[in-house]
């Protein structure tokens, strides 16, 4: 008979939730274990992708809580920002409503799949208790001096008509629509991450729990160097141009200086017979994109200013040029070219003809400036360096940097690529930024009682490009909370990273008023035990979740350093050989997948389709294939717990091979699921386990007539087996459980254990020998006494043929081996 999923799930989805089954205790004795998943954007429905990350998670939670832990699994939404306000531009639908609709839908979705979340600490970032905090932790921010604005070059979509922080830029394109990046100069609010840079490399070394390539990614992207900065002087001016070099030891080998186009040295510097020239590069190069013209193999162009620089080293005049592989934002803005040296500078000296001299050559050969056909960038011995000639490059490296410190031209210098956070948006549909701007007072921070600086409703979103706020006269005009006269909002919104750099810690007190969160209640909870998500966060959730962790450590709110001990980063799912998404039609929804199948099933499939970690293909066939083996343990169990109603487990007694053997792969799976679920997520094998587990039973169930069966054997398997499998599909465990007469909830029972005495080989085989001789091989039980053995030795036919009436001297037993009789005639 096949089980009726739909009536079974519906109620106990039902009876959890009535019960509070999947209530979290705020604190009690138990070991603490905090599971989080990544919450989503609630832009719409959830496909399969983002259910089986779910999954994932409600595996963990249900193991842990059946592990005897205080298991902590919360759920919201990522719910300000950019789909929303597109959708309300698009159809003329208010972006709260739209979201909130879009809410209901998803929370409806995810408890048709039976996750264990405690419901009761749902949040969304868009509501005004969330998004109150959010503005709190800016005002803490500024208060330190940690936000700040600046007019800079900016990121700008020109498709979401929005700045964008660098870690949303992607090759060049916005991470969200992928549309190409333009530069624009705006002031815009920044956080200022970079004086966590050093905190948020070491600290990488603390996440043990973390994969490796998302610490590489992280580490890459702040970007530490060391190097020096050496002054040169301009020739004929008093003006000194500082350089960040990592090679110091090249210093000999300068041929030319380069400055960004952005630099404001550039106008300086330029001759009057050099303007056109110039001027004609700078048009070039603002119509090139900012993150191809930087880009390795880019083609170099350049113009030369007019100017000299001197190099301190040696007295030596050099040209300073203006090019277009400088970056404005890093180390001075300026470089010193070694085009020997490096492959930029080799270009860029070929392209413009500039002399190019070696001042490292490989250890032992004659290399020359003519054989160079790219820069020579190893290793080597100094030459051309003066006092340094002779010496291995990497050696004479420190001795410069200290050599530049008491020559007082340089010292050394360490620099990161990572740059402030950009958090302002041109946006409506996010936290409004809580800054007044007044005539009198200048920049003045909305005091905290005055929190939430609420969002307006019936805003106009034309013309985009600024933020609709701009238009909303009720909002923008306001008092100085400082002297009380006219002022006026900030206009923009907070990026949604801001709101969800600190959500992991509002699940502790989702409901509390006066605070974010209780600061004991949250040191008892965090770090986060187990955070699972999409790889696509490594740099950006990540990072700035770590940043403001560590600010608000800083401040004494928080007694962690780090907010996630360990991440799972799951693979997707891919249907029709490509990433699932609303635009490929190609979407599969958990919805039709339980209505079809069960949410068990479904549960089970996403597990089974590989190793969670790895991209898998979605495959209906796969899902029938689980569906059976749902159908068999629900007709194996079923009967079984017809047949063992009155039968005592504290009876059991193995009497044959079979029930032996059966007892032993129930406990051999016991420890292998176990282990697959504690080490590397193994769900993938833990099911199969659990699929042998079952061809077992049946063969068993199949082979042995009825009335022989092992009952009290059978009633263990059945226990412990829908314990094992209640992770994965709870409903089917939940109806098996009640139905064996348990008036608990499966998720209240505790894990099995493993019986080391079933793992054990039962029967050995012993060699037994007359005299030397072999005569016979007998099977023992493999605890048997050495009396035991003996007995069932001498009992043995073929034995009992040579020691009758034989003196017996001696009897020599080889433990689990063999057995000697040493006889005399
Ligand atoms: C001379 C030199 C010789 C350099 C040599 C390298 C090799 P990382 O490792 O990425 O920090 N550089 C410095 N500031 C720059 C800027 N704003 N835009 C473009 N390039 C810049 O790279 C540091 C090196 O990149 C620096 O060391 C400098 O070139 C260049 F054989 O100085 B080097
Ligand atoms: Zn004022």
């Amino acid at each position: 008979m096949d089980y009726n999923h739909i009536e079974i799930e519906k109620n106990w989805q039902k009876e959890w939730e009535e019960k509070g089954v999947f209530k979290t205790s705020q604190k009690n004795e138990k070991e603490k274990y905090y599971v989080l998943t990544m919450f989503p954007y609630p832009s719409g429905t959830i496909h399969v992708g983002h259910v089986k990350n779910y999954v994932i998670g409600d595996v963990v939670a249900r193991y842990k809580r059946m592990q005897g832990h205080n298991v902590l699994h919360p759920f919201g939404y990522d719910a300000f920002g950019l789909p929303a306000e597109n959708a309300a531009i698009k159809n003329n639908v208010d972006p709260g409503k739209w979201t909130f609709k879009n809410i209901e839908i998803i929370r409806e979705q995810i408890k048709k799949i039976g996750i264990s979340y405690d419901w009761d600490r749902e949040i969304a970032t868009c509501t005004e208790d969330y998004y109150k905090w959010t503005q709190w932790i800016f005002l803490k921010l500024y208060e330190k001096g940690l936000a700040y604005k600046k007019n800079a070059a900016v990121n700008w979509c020109p498709s979401c008509k929005t700045v964008l922080a660098n870690e949303q830029v992607v090759n060049g394109k916005c991470e969200r629509c992928g549309t190409e990046i333009e530069m624009k100069k705006l002031e815009q609010w920044y956080f200022k991450i970079t004086d966590y840079s050093e905190r948020l490399l070491d600290d990488l070394k603390k996440l043990e729990g973390w994969p490796e390539n998302v610490k590489i990614m992280q580490k890459n992207w702040i970007g530490k160097s060391v190097g020096a900065e050496v002054n040169f002087t301009i020739e004929g001016n008093n003006k000194k141009l500082s350089v960040f070099t990592t090679r110091p030891d090249t210093l000999w080998g300068v041929t030319f200086m380069a400055l960004a186009p952005e630099s404001p040295l550039v106008e300086e510097l330029t001759t009057p017979e050099q303007k056109k020239e110039v001027e004609e590069f700078l048009n070039r190069v603002t119509k090139e994109d900012k993150f191809k013209r930087i880009a390795q193999g880019a083609k170099k162009d350049g113009a030369f200013t007019g100017s000299y620089a001197i190099n301190p080293v040696n007295g030596e005049k050099i040209p300073i040029y203006v090019a277009n592989y400088i970056l404005f934002e890093y180390g001075t803005g300026a470089i010193m070219a070694v085009p020997a040296h490096d492959q930029r500078d080799f270009e860029f000296a070929k392209e413009f003809n500039l002399p190019i001299r070696l001042v490292i050559k490989p250890e032992g050969s004659d290399l020359t400036e003519e054989d160079l056909s790219e820069a020579f960038t190893e290793d080597g011995i100094m030459v051309n360096s003066d006092k340094f000639n002779g010496m291995k490059n990497r050696n004479a490296l420190h001795k410069i940097i200290e050599w530049l410190e008491e020559k007082n031209i340089g010292k050394k210098s360490v620099q990161y690529k990572l740059r402030d956070w950009l958090i302002s948006r041109q946006r409506y549909w996010g936290a409004p930024i809580p800054i007044v701007y007044c005539d009198e007072c200048g920049v003045v921070p909305v005091p905290e009682k005055d929190l939430p600086v609420k969002l307006p409703t019936n805003v106009k979103f034309e013309p985009a490009g600024k933020s609709p706020l701009t238009y909303t006269e009720e909002f923008i005009n306001t008092t100085c909370p400082k002297c009380g006269k006219q002022a006026r909002r900030e206009v923009d919104t907070m990026d949604t990273f801001v709101d969800s750099s600190w959500y992991y810690l509002r699940y502790i007190n989702p409901k509390m008023k006066d605070k974010p969160f209780d600061s004991d209640d949250v040191n008892y909870w965090l770090p986060v035990d187990q955070y699972i998500g999409g790889v696509e966060h490594a740099i950006l959730h990540l990072l700035y979740s770590r940043f403001i962790t560590k600010v608000l450590y800083d401040l004494g709110y928080v007694d962690f350093t780090e907010p996630f001990s360990n991440l799972f980063t799951q693979g997707m799912i891919y249907k029709n050989g490509a990433k699932m998404s609303k635009s490929k039609g190609n979407v599969v929804s958990p919805d039709e997948m339980v209505e079809k199948y069960g949410a068990d099933t479904l549960r089970l499939y996403m597990l089974f389709m590989g190793p969670p970690e790895k991209d898998a293909e979605w495959n209906d066939a796969g899902l029938e294939g689980v569906a059976r083996f749902m159908n068999k343990v629900w007709n194996l169990m079923s009967k079984i717990i017809e047949v063992t109603k009155d039968v005592n487990i504290e009876n059991m007694k193995l009497n044959t091979k079979e029930e032996k053997s059966l007892r032993r792969k129930l406990h051999q799976m016991i420890s292998k699921i176990t282990n697959d679920i504690e080490k590397n997520f193994q769900f993938n094998t833990a099911i199969s386990g659990m699929m042998e587990l079952m061809n077992e039973l049946n063969a068993y169930m199949n082979n042995v007539d009825e009335k022989n069966w092992n009952k009290e054997l059978l009633k263990e398997l059945a226990y412990d087996f829908v314990i094992l499998l209640s992770p994965f599909a709870p409903h089917l465990s939940e109806e098996l459980w009640h139905m064996m007469g348990h008036n608990t909830f499966v998720l209240d029972a505790q894990w099995p254990t493993v019986d080391e005495k079933a793992l054990e080989v039962e029967e050995l085989e012993i060699v037994v020998q007359v005299n030397g001789k072999v005569r016979a091989k007998i099977i023992v039980n493999a605890n048997s006494s050495e009396e035991e053995i003996k007995n069932k030795a001498f009992e043995n036919d073929k034995v009992k043929k040579y020691i009758e009436n034989a003196e017996i001297k001696k009897v020599i037993l080889v433990k689990g081996k063999l057995l000697n009789i040493v006889i005399k005639k």
